[in-house]
C-alpha cells in the first residue's frame, strides 16, 4: 500500500488550492476551488462531487510521489 508522505500531500494541496499561484491562499483561491468542485454548477458541492474532485487531486499527488521516488532511486 502506497503511503505518500504528509509533506508531499500538504505541498501538493497548497499548490492545487493556490489557484492564482500567488504563494498565498485567499478567498479568491477558495472560490476557485469551490467552483472546480461544483461540477454541475448548482452552487452546492455534493459528496459525489467532493469525492470526484479529491480522487483526482489525490491521484495526481500519488503520481508525483511515485515520480519523486523514481527520481530519488
Ligand atoms: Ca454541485
Amino acid at each position: 500500500m502506497l503511503e505518500p508522505t504528509l509533506a508531499i500531500v500538504a505541498n501538493g494541496l497548497f499548490l492545487e488550492f493556490d489557484a492564482d499561484h500567488s504563494g498565498h491562499i485567499d478567498m479568491s483561491d477558495m472560490n476557485a476551488l469551490y467552483s472546480r468542485m461544483d461540477l454541475n454548477k448548482d452552487t452546492s458541492v455534493s459528496r459525489n462531487e467532493f469525492e470526484t474532485y479529491m480522487t483526482e487531486v489525490m491521484t495526481v499527488l500519488v503520481i508525483l510521489h511515485l515520480q519523486a521516488q523514481d527520481f530519488d532511486s
